[in-house]
């Protein structure tokens, strides 16, 4: 009977899941373990405004203009983002996928994260409030945002992050940056705008950098594989992710074939390689779902020389990207939870310290508001008082009698000045 019962919920949770999968993307398929405590702990820090003071385990696509990072991000999340030739994404995007809990239900949320220190132009709806839209209109609602965003900068990117949280059940608990592209040329404000924007993500310990290299370019000359070495030399949080897998010139394959087989020269150790083949241009188009595209990718490697007869498949396709993906990122979180707590208790300490500078807090009510006062002005008289007495600083009295001297002289001169027939004279022009 208790094994019969087990079949059916096993059977159920199989069925959930390929009901779900298919609005939602790859990374439902992923397994929970149970990631969501953790994420949701680092969730309520990032509320209360800890992204700001700390930094957080999270993901971050880094690569050239069109290399493919934003079509990748879909792939992976299963929603639709604004994508295409030429300079599309604008603004940092923050992806943060959960799946729903007792407190918060499913739904698309979007709201924009300013940079501290940076204005924001005022016509720009949404900061700091999450709007819940319809995840049709999600592509649309970040292109206006990000217009909305650069309209009045001269620089055309901006500082602000545009933050789209997705509640779906299944979902795999996982946050995805997608950044603007590398700018190689001149040293313009652009180029040193996207430059500090990518290296605030990678600096960072916490973070796991995705450099996104289209395999129609040199790998040894690819400047984001460089930059993510130059940060993170071990490769321990780097995951490299080949797009465009399907234009490579005939011939050419094996190169990339070598790459996944026996590693890479310039470092060994890198955590991972992964093809994957997002949608073309002509796909895009064409409408071809990323349900549809999942399943094309699936047919590709298996059916397109020389993928099909490679022996390890653990670095083929979006689905074992998401895998190594969501594995890093908890096994990141787990490590850095510890030190997070040592650095919010170092945070406290200096702000409680800096909050003892300011005094006692203000009383709600009048009357103790201008007892407060008083007490205040009590204080302030009782401080200089002592500076009188003290008569250390000779100084403030040669000031004072100096200050008092002029004063009194030109109280003197208006006295003899008003006695003046030209001072009558003058004055009655006036009236
Ligand atoms: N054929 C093909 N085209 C791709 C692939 N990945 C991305 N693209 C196309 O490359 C263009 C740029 O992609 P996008 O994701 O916007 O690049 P990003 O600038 O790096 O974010 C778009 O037209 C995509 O459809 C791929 O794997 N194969
Ligand atoms: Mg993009």
């Amino acid at each position: 009977m208790l094994k019969r019962t087990a079949m059916l919920s096993a059977r159920n949770e199989k069925k959930r899941m390929k009901k779900t999968s298919v609005s939602s993307g790859i990374l439902n398929e992923i397994s929970q373990e149970n990631s969501r405590q953790h994420i949701d702990l680092l969730d309520k820090l990032n509320q209360n405004g800890l992204q700001h003071q700390i930094p957080t385990p999270k993901c971050v696509v880094i690569g050239d203009q069109s290399s493919g990072k934003s079509s990748t991000l879909e792939n992976l999340s299963g929603l639709e983002l604004p994508k295409g030739t030429g300079t599309v994404t604008k603004a940092a995007l923050e992806l943060e996928l959960r799946s729903p809990n007792q407190i918060e239900r499913e739904g698309i949320t979007i709201w924009i994260q300013p940079c501290p220190g940076e204005p924001i132009p005022s016509n720009v709806p949404l900061h700091g409030n999450p709007e819940r839209i319809a995840e049709n209109i999600v592509s649309k609602t970040i292109e206006g945002l990000t217009e909305k965003l650069i309209a009045n900068n001269s620089v055309k990117f901006s500082k602000h992050t545009i933050v789209l949280r997705v509640v779906r059940e299944g979902l795999t608990d996982m946050t995805l940056i997608d950044l603007p592209g590398m700018i190689r040329l001149g040293d313009g404000p652009e180029k040193t705008l996207v430059d500090n924007l990518i290296l605030h993500y990678i600096r960072q310990e916490e973070v796991i950098i995705i450099p996104v290299v289209p395999c129609n370019v040199d790998l040894d000359t690819s400047a984001c594989l460089n930059l993510a070495l130059e940060h993170d030399p071990s490769g321990e949080r780097t995951i490299v992710t080949l797009t465009k897998v399907d234009l490579i010139d005939k011939g050419a394959e094996h190169k990339w074939l070598n790459v996944l087989e026996r590693g890479y020269h310039k470092v060994k150790n890198i955590i991972g390689w992964y093809v994957v083949k997002n949608r073309s241009q002509q796909q895009v188009t064409n409408e071809l779902s990323l349900q549809d595209l999942q399943e094309e990718e699936i047919k590709f490697f298996a059916t397109t020389k020389p993928w099909d007869e490679l022996k390890n498949r653990k670095s083929l396709g979006i689905k074992a990207l998401a895998s190594a993906l969501s594995s890093l990122q908890m096994e990141r979180i787990k490590k850095f939870l510890p030190t997070i707590k040592e650095k919010i208790k170092e945070k406290l300490k200096s702000t409680k310290e800096e909050l003892k500078e300011f005094g006692d807090d203000v009383p709600q009510e009048k009357g103790a508001q201008l007892g407060k006062c008083l007490d205040i002005i009590s204080d302030l008289c009782k401080d200089i008082k002592l500076i009188f007495d003290d008569n250390k600083d000779k100084k403030v009295w040669q000031i004072i009698h100096e200050e008092f001297k002029t004063l009194q002289n030109k109280i003197y001169e208006t006295k003899n000045e008003a006695g003046t027939e030209d001072y009558k004279n003058a004055l009655k022009q006036k009236n």
